[in-house]
C-alpha cells in the first residue's frame, strides 16, 4: 500500500481547547510576544518542541507500574543499563535528568579556559555549556549544510578538512573532545552520514582526541543512512545505530527526544576513570549514579522507549510525517530547508519574509504569526537564538540561517493535524509581505529566547 499510516491505535487522548484568532491576539500580547510565555491551554498544535513531548506506549506505561524506587541498586537501574549498553555499547552509563545535565557534567570536567569543543553544530544547551566553562564551542557543518535549498543527502556532516585546519591551529592539547550532533538539530534536523562519521573519527585518531556524539535522535539518523547511504538498505536500525555509536568513545543523550520518554537523559562512555569522576560530580548535583535525578519509574520508560524508537515501521512513519509536509509546502512554494529533517520542518525566513532584516527578526515575526493564524506553535531558531550584538560597534551579528523550527512530538499528531499546520502556514505565507519586523524590549544574559520580551519595530 501507498499509504504510510501511524502504526499505532489511539487508547488515551487529550482533549484541544479551541481558540479564536482574537483571543490568541491577546495571549500574544500578554507573553509579550513570546511563544515559550504562553500558556499550553491556548495553544491548538503545539509544535514549539519534539522534546519530552512524545505519547508513551502501554508497554511503557506498564514500565512505569514496575518502577523500582530503591534509592540504591534499583532494578530499573540494572534494565536501563543493559539496554543502553546493548544499543550503544559503552561500558559506563550514567543516568541524568536530562541532556543538558550530562553536558555539564562532561564539559565540567573536559572545559576549561582556553579549550575549544568542536561539533557539526552545538545545540544552544551544548553551546551554553562549553562557553560557561570559558572554552569555546566551533560549529564546522559542511557548507551544504549552511544552504536551505541544498539536496545533499547528509546536510548534517563535519566539514572534516575545517576540523584538521583547527586541530592545526589551535593544537590536539586544547582539544579536549569533539561532538557531532545527530541529527543535526540546529541546522534543520539534518542526518550525518555513517562515512562521515568514520572519516570525523579518523582525524580525530590521529591527534588523539576523543569523539561523543549528542545523541538525541540517534534512530533518526540511523533510519537516514539506512535509507540514503549505499551498503545500508538491507541492515536494521539498530545494528546501524549500534556502528554508528562504535565510532565514538561516548554520547550525551536527551532521552527527551529519541528514548520516547517526557523526562530523562545519559551520559555514556568507555573511559572507566572519566565515568568515575563523572560520577562523583553526579552524586553532587544530580544524585546517587544509579538513578540520577530520575525515578526508577523514569529509568523503566526510558529502557522500553529506546527499544520502540528502532521499530522501522515507527521510524518509516516517523521520518514520512515530515516529508509528507515538505512536499505540500514545496507545491505551493513555501521556503524551508530540503530536505525536510527527521523531527521538523524548518521555514527559511529569510526567504519567507525578505522585507525583515536578521536584526529585526523575521522568524520571530513568522512564529508569532502563525500563532495567530492558527494557534501552531513553532520556535525561531535563527537571530534571536543565536544572533550577538558586537559589543565594539553595537551592529547586529546573525548566524548563517533564520529558521522557524515546527518540531513534531513523537507519536502525538495525526495526518490531519497536519494538514491543519499545513494550511496554517500557507496562510501565513500568502499574508508574508504584511509580516512586521521586531526588536527585543529584554532579554537575560544567557539563553535569551527562553525569557526575552519583544515589541513590533
Ligand atoms: C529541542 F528551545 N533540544 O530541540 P535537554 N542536544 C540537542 C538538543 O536538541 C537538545 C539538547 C542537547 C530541545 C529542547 C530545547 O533553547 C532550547 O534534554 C541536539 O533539553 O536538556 C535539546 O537536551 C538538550 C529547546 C532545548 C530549546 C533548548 O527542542
Amino acid at each position: 500500500m501507498k499509504t504510510i499510516i501511524e502504526p499505532f491505535r489511539i487508547k488515551m487522548v487529550e482533549p484541544i481547547r479551541m481558540t479564536t484568532v482574537e483571543e490568541r491576539r491577546g495571549f500574544l500580547e500578554e507573553a509579550e510576544h513570546n511563544l515559550f510565555l504562553i500558556a499550553a491551554e491556548n495553544v491548538i498544535i503545539d509544535l514549539l518542541t519534539d522534546s519530552g513531548t512524545a505519547a508513551m506506549s502501554d508497554a511503557q506505561w506498564a514500565g512505569i507500574m514496575r518502577g523500582d524506587e530503591s534509592y540504591a541498586g534499583a532494578r530499573s537501574f540494572y534494565r536501563f543499563q543493559e539496554k543502553v549498553q546493548e544499543i550503544t555499547g559503552f561500558t559506563q552509563v550514567i543516568p541524568t535528568h536530562q541532556g543538558r545535565a550530562a553536558e555539564r557534567i562532561l564539559f565540567g570536567l573536559l572545559g576549561g579556559p582556553g579549550r575549544v569543543i568542536p561539533s557539526n553544530t552545538h545545540f544552544d544547551t551544548t553551546r551554553a555549556n562549553i562557553e560557561s566553562q570559558g572554552s569555546e564551542a566551533a560549529d564546522l557543518v559542511i557548507a551544504a549544510g549552511l544552504d536551505p535549498g541544498s539536496l545533499y543527502p547528509f546536510k548534517g556532516n563535519m566539514d572534516v578538512g575545517r576540523l584538521e585546519e583547527l586541530i592545526r591551529r589551535v593544537g590536539p592539547g586544547q582539544i579536549p573532545v569533539c561532538m557531532l550532533t545527530v541529527t543535526n538539530n540546529s541546522g534543520g534536523g539534518q542526518p550525518v552520514s555513517m562515512d562521515n562519521i568514520r572519516r570525523t573519527r579518523e582525524v580525530l585518531n590521529r591527534h588523539g582526541i576523543p569523539l561523543f556524539l549528542d545523541a538525541c535522535r540517534f534512530a533518526e539518523n540511523a533510519y537516514f543512512i539506512k535509507r540514503r547511504e549505499s551498503g545500508y538498505g538491507e541492515r536494521s536500525c539498530k545494528d546501524i545505530a549500534r556502528e554508528m555509536f562504535s565510532c565514538a568513545d561516548g554520547c550525551t543523550m536527551s532521552a527527551k527526544k529519541d528514548a520516547l520518554v517526557n523526562i530523562g537523559g545519559f551520559l555514556a562512555m568507555n573511559d572507566e576513570e572519566l565515568a568515575r569522576r563523572a560520577r562523583n560530580v553526579l552524586i553532587v548535583t544530580e544524585g546517587f549514579p544509579t538513578y540520577g535525578g530520575l525515578a526508577g519509574r523514569d529509568l523503566e520508560a526510558i529502557a522500553q522507549g529506546l527499544e520502540e524508537v528502532l521499530h522501522e515501521d515507527y521510524l518509516a512513519y516517523r521520518i514520512r510525517t515530515a516529508e509528507y509536509v515538505g512536499e505540500k509546502l514545496e507545491a505551493a512554494g513555501v521556503p524551508f530547508v530540503k530536505p525536510p529533517g527527521g523531527h521538523a520542518i524548518y521555514l527559511d525566513a529569510r526567504a519567507f519574509a525578505p522585507h525583515i532584516p536578521p536584526r529585526e527578526f523575521p522568524g520571530q515575526a513568522i512564529a508569532c504569526a502563525l500563532y495567530v493564524e492558527g494557534g501552531v506553535r513553532s520556535c525561531e531558531i535563527g537571530s534571536v537564538m543565536f544572533g550577538r550584538t558586537d559589543p565594539q560597534t553595537g551592529t547586529h551579528l546573525a548566524p548563517p540561517l533564520e529558521l522557524v523550527r515546527l518540531a513534531f512530538p513523537r507519536r502525538v499528531y495525526t495526518q490531519s493535524h497536519f494538514d491543519y499546520v499545513i494550511e496554517v502556514i500557507l496562510k501565513v505565507h500568502a499574508g508574508r509581505s504584511s509580516l512586521r519586523g521586531m526588536r527585543i524590549t529584554y532579554e537575560p544574559p544567557a539563553l535569551r529566547h527562553f525569557t526575552a520580551r519583544y515589541g513590533y519595530r
